[in-house]
């Protein structure tokens, strides 16, 4: 049960956090993964890791805010690996500033990292694995800013609501090619991306006050859940966002 024997996956910002607990339970499960991530030094490290449990694992360096060279990018990516049976698009980032303080290149930034590559590189995952008669799992990562809002969160609550519309929209388009695509809604997960949110001890109370199982989650609670969603046993669950948060979203 929940195998990825023989698969091939892709992770974008799969160097650190919930991207590479996601790369890292994949591979464990039989996948071969390659992550992309804009930082060299954390890609290696990254890759290095990966390749104790599968040496065909490795790291693509590459900046996914320029959304014009995704195409090309992807192309050369596939003829270097071959076709990828699982894509997860996790790269994201955030301008935590209140809405009437953020510049036009600040939220285009976080649309483009987090929604517009998320359109473009899945479009051309899915075009590839269609012309090949092949079929796929892809992943995006929500977040709860897609359900409610806290201060400073405008473009980012913006982008995962897309995002999360998204996954709709590509399950419905791609379900007779036997593509599916899911939504994972991590709750407040400690990784860099948070770090200026549990380093505030008022803020990091609040959200262990305000989360059920009364605590901080952390990567590793996402990984497993991504391989459930990607490998066979899964396969007539399409169209979804599963939220791993402690129950935040339930409770009020
Ligand atoms: C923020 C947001 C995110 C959350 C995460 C919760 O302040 O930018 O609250 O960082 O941690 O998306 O799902």
């Amino acid at each position: 049960m929940f195998t990825l024997d023989g698969r091939r996956a892709l992770v974008t910002g799969g160097n650190s956090g919930i991207g590479f607990s996601i790369a890292m339970s994949l591979t464990r499960a039989g996948a071969s993964t390659v992550i992309i991530g804009r930082n060299n030094k954390k890609n290696i490290d990254a890759a290095n890791l990966l390749q104790k449990i599968n040496p065909l694992c490795s790291a693509e360096k590459f900046d996914l805010s320029d959304v014009s060279k995704i195409q090309t990018f992807y192309s050369r990516l596939i003829k270097k690996y071959g076709l990828f049976d699982i894509l997860i698009n996790c790269a994201g980032a955030t301008v935590r500033k209140r809405a009437d303080m953020i510049g036009i290149d600040e939220w285009n930034n976080v649309i483009n990292i987090n929604l517009t590559s998320a359109f473009i590189l899945s479009s051309e995952w899915a075009k590839s694995l269609i012309s090949n008669n092949r079929p796929g799992s892809c992943i995006m990562i929500i977040s709860l800013m897609s359900e409610a809002a806290r201060p400073t969160t405008s473009a980012y609550g913006a982008s995962k609501a897309g995002l999360k519309q998204l996954v709709k929209s590509l399950a419905v388009d791609w379900a007779k090619f036997n593509i599916r695509v899911n939504g994972i809604g991590p709750g407040y997960i400690k990784t860099d991306f948070t770090e200026p949110l549990y380093k505030n001890r008022d803020f990091s109370r609040w959200v262990v006050s305000r989360t059920p199982l009364g605590r901080w989650g952390n990567p590793d609670d996402i990984g497993p859940a991504a391989v459930f969603l990607c490998c066979d046993d899964a396969k007539f669950i399409t169209g979804q966002t599963l939220f791993i948060d402690g129950g935040w979203l339930a409770s009020f």
